[in-house]
């Protein structure tokens, strides 16, 4: 994390201990060849994801909430994986203008970030080949476990996948119908109507307006507004039971100036800090008692 995002979450708002676990060294791996002369870089990324996968089973079970900065979505595939190996029964929020669960072959990117719900997801497994690199990847959620709030942009596999297996999704279009409030509402009882659960929370900065977070990789029209995003995360924040955080899809090398840059990551950084406490209302915890006049 950026030193101004430590900063976000460090600050008297918050008062969360942040505890660096440092960047990652990811290696290409040689000769990574197309899978099915489609799919880029399995091995590479199959490498990653458990690399990932080991330090945030070990960030949790060491009792921190865990952040991971992409990077792109593929990273869930890590992220969920070992959070899982602590919290079996979490249930994953995934906040993106995507599904993300293309299977190797119904994709028609090649790209790994639009498909690894597809990987974790039981019901899929019949559906979903081993890519070299995935061998040590479980299947670790049921399609009860997930609901996507934010999608304006579903491939038709996707959109078959979603309905065939019953998987609860918020559209935009929902959200225009809804509100905001009443979509949080539903989540939480589709998550937690039974009992209370760890949530693993993973955020697609696409999910947000292209006009409030340019610097991405797929912008789709038709958004998040700031202030939606904002009580997306505040609702999270209140439950208590947020165990875990992806924030992905920044990509500073795709903002048109630096203004847009910086848009997006400080967007990205204030819902980070909403999550862990920061609020539109105020600190109500710094400040307990008013200077009297001597
Ligand atoms: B992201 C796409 F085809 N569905 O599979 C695909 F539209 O992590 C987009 O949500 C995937 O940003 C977007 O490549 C992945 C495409
Ligand atoms: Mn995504
Ligand atoms: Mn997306
Ligand atoms: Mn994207």
């Amino acid at each position: 994390m950026s030193s101004s995002g430590l900063d976000a979450l460090n600050c008297k708002q918050t008062r969360c201990q942040v505890h660096d676990f440092g960047d990652l060294n990811f290696t290409q791996v040689p000769n990574d060849e197309l899978y099915n002369n489609l799919i880029l870089y399995p091995r590479s990324v199959g490498l990653a994801s458990q690399m990932l996968a080991d330090v945030v089973s070990r960030a949790v079970a060491a009792g921190h909430r865990c952040v991971t900065l992409g990077g792109d979505h593929s990273l869930a595939l890590g992220s969920i994986s070992g959070h899982t190996r602590q919290c079996p029964h979490l249930g994953v929020i995934w906040v993106d203008a995507h599904a993300d669960i293309n299977t190797p072959l119904t994709t028609q990117s090649g790209s790994l970030h639009g498909q690894p719900l597809s990987f974790l997801l039981r019901e899929l497994q019949d559906k979903v080949p081993q890519l070299p690199g995935f061998s040590w990847l479980k299947p670790c959620l049921s399609a009860s476990d997930i609901v996507y709030i934010g999608l304006r942009d579903v491939d038709p596999a996707e959109y078959y996948i979603l309905k065939n297996f019953d998987i609860q999704y918020f559209s935009m279009r929902d959200i225009d119908r809804l509100g905001i409030q009443k979509v949080m509402e539903r989540t939480f009882e589709q998550l937690m109507g039974r009992r209370q659960r760890p949530i693993h929370l993973s955020f697609d900065i696409d999910a947000f307006d292209p006009s409030l977070a340019p610097a991405t990789g797929t912008p789709v029209l038709g958004g998040l507004t700031y202030r939606e995003g904002m009580y997306i995360t505040e609702e999270i924040h209140n439950t208590g039971m947020l165990s875990a955080v992806d924030m992905v899809e920044v990509n500073p090398l795709l903002g048109a100036s630096q203004e847009a840059v910086k848009a997006t990551a400080h967007l990205a950084v204030d819902v980070i800090a909403t999550c862990f406490g920061q609020t539109r209302e105020g600190a109500h915890i710094a400040f307990d008692e008013l200077p009297t006049p001597s």
